[in-house]
C-alpha cells in the first residue's frame, strides 16, 4: 500500500454551541478519525490573530499529520464533511468558523499540475483576496506565507519537503519574519 504523509491545518474563531474553539478542536480531531483519518500526529494548539487583520476574532490553529493512503480529493471531501458537522457554514471566504480543516499536502503530491501551482503561487495579495481556486491546488498554495500554518506544521512535520520550493518546513519557519513567528502564542 502507498501511504503518504497527510498534512493538515487545523483552526476556528467562533463558540459553537457554548463550546469556545480550544474545546471544539479535540472534537473535531475526534471526528476526522471516526471519518477514517486517525491522526498520527498532533500539535499543541496556538492563539493566532486572524487572517486578513481584522476580519474576525483570533482563531486557535494547529496541524496535524496523518498517514494515510486516502487519495487527495477524498480527503478533501471528508475535511469538508467535518467543517459541515461543526456548523461551518461556506457562505463567504473569510467568514468566521466553529471549525477550518485546511489540507496543506498529500505526501510530495503537487496538483493538479506544476503550471497551475504556480499560477496560484505567483498570485498577487490583492488577487488572493479576491478569487479562490474551483480546484484542489497542493502544496496549499499559501503554506509558506503564514505562521499560524508553518509553526505548528513544525511541531508535526518539521523535515517535509516542499516539492516545488525544495525547503523544509523547519527552514519555512525560519525564513518568517520575527513578528509573524511571535504572533502565533502557544496556548
Ligand atoms: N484560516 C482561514 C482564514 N484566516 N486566520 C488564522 N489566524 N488562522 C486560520 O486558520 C485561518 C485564518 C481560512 O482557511
Ligand atoms: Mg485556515
Ligand atoms: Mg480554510
Amino acid at each position: 500500500m502507498n501511504k503518504k504523509e497527510i498534512l493538515i491545518a487545523f483552526g476556528g474563531n467562533l463558540p459553537l454551541e457554548g463550546e469556545d474553539p480550544r474545546e471544539i478542536m479535540p472534537r473535531a480531531i475526534a471526528a476526522l478519525a471516526e471519518s477514517g483519518l486517525p491522526a498520527d500526529v498532533v500539535s499543541p494548539l496556538y492563539q493566532t490573530p486572524c487572517f486578513p487583520a481584522g476580519a474576525g476574532p483570533d482563531y486557535v490553529n494547529g496541524a496535524l499529520k496523518i498517514v494515510s493512503n486516502m487519495p487527495a480529493e477524498e480527503v478533501l471531501a471528508t475535511l469538508h464533511r467535518v467543517e459541515a458537522m461543526f456548523g461551518r457554514e461556506r457562505k463567504s471566504r473569510w467568514a468566521g468558523r466553529p471549525l477550518d480543516l485546511d489540507l496543506l499536502a498529500v505526501g510530495a503530491g503537487l496538483f493538479p499540475n506544476v503550471t497551475t501551482w504556480r499560477h496560484w503561487y505567483d498570485l498577487p495579495l490583492e488577487k488572493q483576496k479576491q478569487i479562490a481556486p474551483e480546484e484542489l491546488i497542493l502544496p496549499h498554495p499559501r503554506l509558506q506565507d503564514r505562521g499560524f500554518v508553518l509553526v505548528p506544521l513544525a511541531d508535526v512535520a518539521p523535515d517535509w519537503e516542499h516539492p516545488v520550493l525544495g525547503k523544509t518546513v523547519r527552514q519555512m519557519v525560519q525564513e518568517l519574519s520575527p513578528e509573524a513567528v511571535s504572533e502565533v502564542v502557544r496556548l
